[in-house]
């Protein structure tokens, strides 16, 4: 069966928009080494001029490939790319605000509670790629040792997430990996008759938070131009790195990370910037509210939940997962519930850190709160090495798939259902590629 592509697809990479036909393909004959953006390691890649009937191309030493290449940057680009709609989704944060542990979690999450819950089947579109996210979920969630205190080491401002061209000869640039998650009906969802026609990709960047300061955008490192491609932007606030929250919380909580001397952050500020690179990469006046969903996720829950009230008063369940399974192959997501508790995080935000609810509202279109736990549990200081860790036995993740499972229950296909009963409507975003194919 022949695939039907799109007739122009985004390259993760470097955001790129090339037609599938201009595709490169990367080289298996092992004399086909050093590619020239790359490094003398990497295979070359070519333009074919021969294909077996397999569809695979024929390099110029004549061995047969299925790999696939951006015609700019040169790096791998898997199939499904130029076949099914991406979604990108950034996040942002300040250093050590958790979000390395929030996506290793929500990931795990989500594999787990749309198979279980929505049928859908959630996997990384290319294993290899995802190398870096599927570490630290089998670190948090796959440990055999009960006993064991685990902990996700610190993102590389240059390094491991990121992977280095020179599109001029001599001059290295970065590019944040992306890591690209696949999204397919099962046999038994409502919609499984017909999975290639519902199947879609999410592209997701984990960035060292040293990146989101003022002026460590360089050109030679854009790491965060990927804000300015994504459909829905995320910006994980934490409370234990504000003042006034530390202030409400010494009393609540005896996680590690109260302690005194421990580092804060103004991260309202770190929001206007976010909203700056974003307007300027999309070519938006200041003025302009950015036409694209933030959530502002607070992180580490567990340590200040119990702020979070009612307007009677009383606590806000901010545990039990607000999404079920409706009816075999059906699965529902709590817009509803979401929205209420958005409300409630919403008032506690302005009240404790108003400038942060402003920075954020000013700058985007759509604001929803969301209260989440990577861990569900605090770290323990472990004297030996000096690093907080987190013992297994007691990892309870809170929340943390639900602001992509809204993201896809509110704005995407028919792949996951909402209870207020619409299909789901377009992000206004002028570089949607969701309607792309
Ligand atoms: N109490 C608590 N601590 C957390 C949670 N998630 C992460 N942390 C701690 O926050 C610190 C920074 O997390 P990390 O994900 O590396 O931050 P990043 O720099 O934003 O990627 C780590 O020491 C974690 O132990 C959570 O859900 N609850
Ligand atoms: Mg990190
Ligand atoms: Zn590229």
């Amino acid at each position: 069966m022949s695939r039907k592509l799109k007739s122009s697809a985004l390259c993760p990479h470097c955001w790129h928009r090339f037609r599938p036909d201009e595709v490169l393909w990367i080289a298996t004959h092992p004399d086909l080494l050093g590619d020239r953006l790359l490094s003398s390691e990497d295979p070359v890649r070519f333009l074919p001029s021969r294909f077996t009937p397999a569809r695979e191309a024929i390099d110029p030493g004549g061995a047969r490939t299925r790999r696939l290449a951006c015609p700019r940057c040169h790096l791998e680009v898997p199939q499904l790319v130029l076949e099914r709609p991406m979604t990108i989704m950034s996040i942002a944060g300040s250093p050590s605000s958790g979000k390395s542990y929030f996506l290793a979690s929500a990931m795990w999450k989500l594999r787990e509670d749309l198979a279980r819950l929505f049928s859908v089947a959630f996997t990384d579109t290319d294993p290899a790629m995802n190398r870096a996210i599927t570490d630290n979920e089998a670190r948090l969630f796959l440990s055999e040792d009960r006993s064991a205190a685990v902990h996700i080491d610190k993102t590389e401002l240059e390094g491991a997430q990121y992977n280095s061209v020179q599109f001029d000869p001599g001059v290295a640039t970065l590019l944040a990996r992306p890591y690209i998650f696949t999204l397919r009906p099962s046999r038994d969802h409502v919609n499984g008759h017909a999975p290639d026609r519902l199947t879609q990709l999410i592209t997701l960047y984990d960035n060292a938070g040293e990146h989101f300061f003022p002026g460590a955008d360089t050109a030679r490192a854009p790491g965060t131009q990927h804000l300015a491609q994504a459909q829905v932007l995320t910006f994980v606030f934490d409370p234990t790195q504000d003042v006034r929250f530390r202030q409400r919380l010494g009393s609540v909580s005896s996680d590690p990370q109260l302690a005194p001397g421990a580092k804060v952050t103004r991260q309202d500020q770190l929001i206007v910037e976010m909203a700056r690179r974003v307007r300027m990469h999309a070519g938006l006046s200041a003025q302009q509210r950015v036409p694209k969903p933030l959530f502002v996720v607070l992180s580490k829950s567990d340590i200040w939940g119990s702020l979070l009230r009612e307007e009677s008063g009383e606590a806000v369940d901010i545990t039990t997962p607000p999404y079920w399974r409706e009816r075999a192959g059906l699965g529902k997501m709590g817009i509803r519930r979401v929205d209420a508790v958005s409300d409630r995080v919403r008032a506690l935000l302005s009240d404790l850190a108003p400038e942060v609810v402003a920075a954020a509202e000013d700058a985007f279109e759509r604001v929803i709160y969301v209260p989440v736990s990577a861990i569900g549990t605090s770290p323990v200081l472990d004297p030996a090495s000096g690093l907080l860790k987190v013992p297994v036995s007691r990892i309870a993740p809170r929340w943390v798939s639900v602001p992509f499972l809204y993201t896809l229950a509110r704005w995407s296909s028919h792949l996951v259902a909402n209870d207020r009963g619409d299909a789901g409507e377009s992000i206004g975003s002028a570089s949607t590629d969701l309607d792309a194919d």
